[in-house]
């Protein structure tokens, strides 16, 4: 066993961890950041695409907005079609400002793992047996092998960055945590293609064949979803029939100009509300996807790991710079209440916009809803407001 030392132990390189990772290093606090796969494999995974303005702030107080600021699009608007009838909602003029960015989380990983590299912290890929150990003790630390070599790093705190599938959750011991779920009836069939998009702003889309959104990468990058089954297969979808059936699903003037293409990934993510309460047991931190998820329509997923890790570095920044230990019991209580609205909103946004097994008048009633917030200036307003981002709440 091969023993070693970092103050803060983070466990997961995905943009939680590593965004963690890079804020404290900026504060001078040591970190070592624990992955299961392989650098290339975190990057391969295509997901997230909208940027709230405080995550990007975040980003620029990290030192690594620089990209996304020269690459990265200001959205200042975006559409929400129902039924064939297009509606812009006007984000910044309804918020005074505000905007989001489309940049994609594959590059805000990237960026990041260029700036960890940099920094010279120590991150090790394709971990095996990752373990919290004594979490609840002052000498907390974790185990892991590589290569089979087994390693125990000694720390002050751990930050639990894994993801839904992690295993710092699970390391909790029964009956402390209170976990909240649903899982909806129905999943997204995404795919990515070098083709132009279909439209400069995203497009939201109620249908009677069900959901479909329009995002992008870039200029020459496009990202399309579908509303499936839950137990849809992805080799049920040829490409081809990917683009006939999100033709079907376009409001007609984009679907006059829909260019195709061959598929560069395309894959199916079920979707899901859960949260655990509380984030934090002992000297353990649960962060991001490995305490909450969100189903993506609210494109709120990682922006709420973003906040969470805003609190919990300025929590930590002040333990160790000013030893407020009292700060530590507030972590879960301050960040799940901006999770709460998040939770709710994409909630919100999913009912509004998927077809559901439901009754006439359910199905009447959630088309009245819609009509309301995308024809009412008030409507539109609170639909805005919650699509750029509720503001952090300060640590005192
Ligand atoms: P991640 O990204 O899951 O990273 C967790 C990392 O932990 C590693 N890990 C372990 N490491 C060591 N030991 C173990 N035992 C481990 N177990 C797991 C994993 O390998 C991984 O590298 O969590 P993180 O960092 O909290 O980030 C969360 C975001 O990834 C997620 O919320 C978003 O992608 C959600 N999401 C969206 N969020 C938005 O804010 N805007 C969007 O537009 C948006 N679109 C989306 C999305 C998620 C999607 N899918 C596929 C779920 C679109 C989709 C389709
Ligand atoms: C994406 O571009 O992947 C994306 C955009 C908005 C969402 C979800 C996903 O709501």
């Amino acid at each position: 066993m091969i023993r070693q030392k970092t103050q803060v132990a983070i466990i997961g390189a995905g943009p939680s961890g590593l965004l963690l990772g890079q804020l404290l290093h900026k504060q001078g606090i040591d970190n070592v950041v624990l992955e299961r796969v392989s650098a290339e494999y975190v990057l391969g995974r295509i997901r997230a695409g909208v940027v709230e303005q405080g995550f990007s702030d975040l980003m620029e107080e990290a030192g690594v907005a620089d990209r996304m600021k020269a690459e990265g699009e200001i959205h200042h608007a975006v559409e929400i079609a129902s039924y064939g009838e297009v509606h812009s909602i006007d984000l910044s003029g309804l918020t005074d400002g505000k905007v989001v960015t489309v940049y994609g989380q594959t590059e805000i990983t990237h960026d990041l793992m260029n700036a960890r590299d940099a920094s010279g912290q120590k991150t090790v890929y394709e971990t095996i047996d990752v373990q919290p150990q004594d979490i609840k003790t002052d000498n907390p630390f974790v185990t892991y092998s590589v290569d089979g070599q087994l390693y125990s790093l000694e720390c002050d705190y751990i930050a639990g960055c894994d993801g839904f599938h992690g295993i710092c959750r699970p390391s909790i011991p029964d009956g402390v945590l209170k976990e909240y779920e649903k899982i909806y009836p129905f999943g997204w069939l995404g795919l990515l293609s070098d083709t132009p998009p279909v439209n400069f702003e995203l497009i939201y889309i109620k249908h009677e064949r069900g959901f479909a959104l329009c995002s992008k990468r870039s200029e020459t990058r496009s990202r399309y979803y579908l509303e499936v089954p839950v137990d849809e297969k992805v080799e049920n979808w040829s490409d081809d029939r990917f683009w006939e059936e999100l033709k079907r699903r376009l409001p007609a003037e984009s679907a006059e100009r829909l260019v195709t293409g061959p598929a560069l990934e395309k894959s199916i993510a079920p979707l899901r509300s859960f949260v655990a309460e509380p984030m934090q047991y002992g000297k353990m931190f649960l962060v991001g996807d490995a305490v909450h998820i969100v189903p993506p329509t609210g494109a709120k997923g990682l922006n709420l790991a973003a906040s969470d890790v805003s609190t919990l570095y300025r929590i930590l920044t002040k333990v160790y710079k000013e030893n407020r230990i009292d700060l530590i019991p507030k972590y879960s209580e301050i960040c799940l209440r901006r999770v709460w609205h998040g939770v709710r909103f994409s909630w919100w946004m999913t009912s509004m916009l998927h077809s559901f097994d439901e009754s006439e008048i359910e199905g009447r009633i959630r088309s009245s809803e819609l009509s309301f917030f995308l024809k009412e200036e008030a409507g539109r307003r609170v639909l805005a407001q919650q699509y750029v981002g509720l503001p952090y709440e300060d640590v005192e």
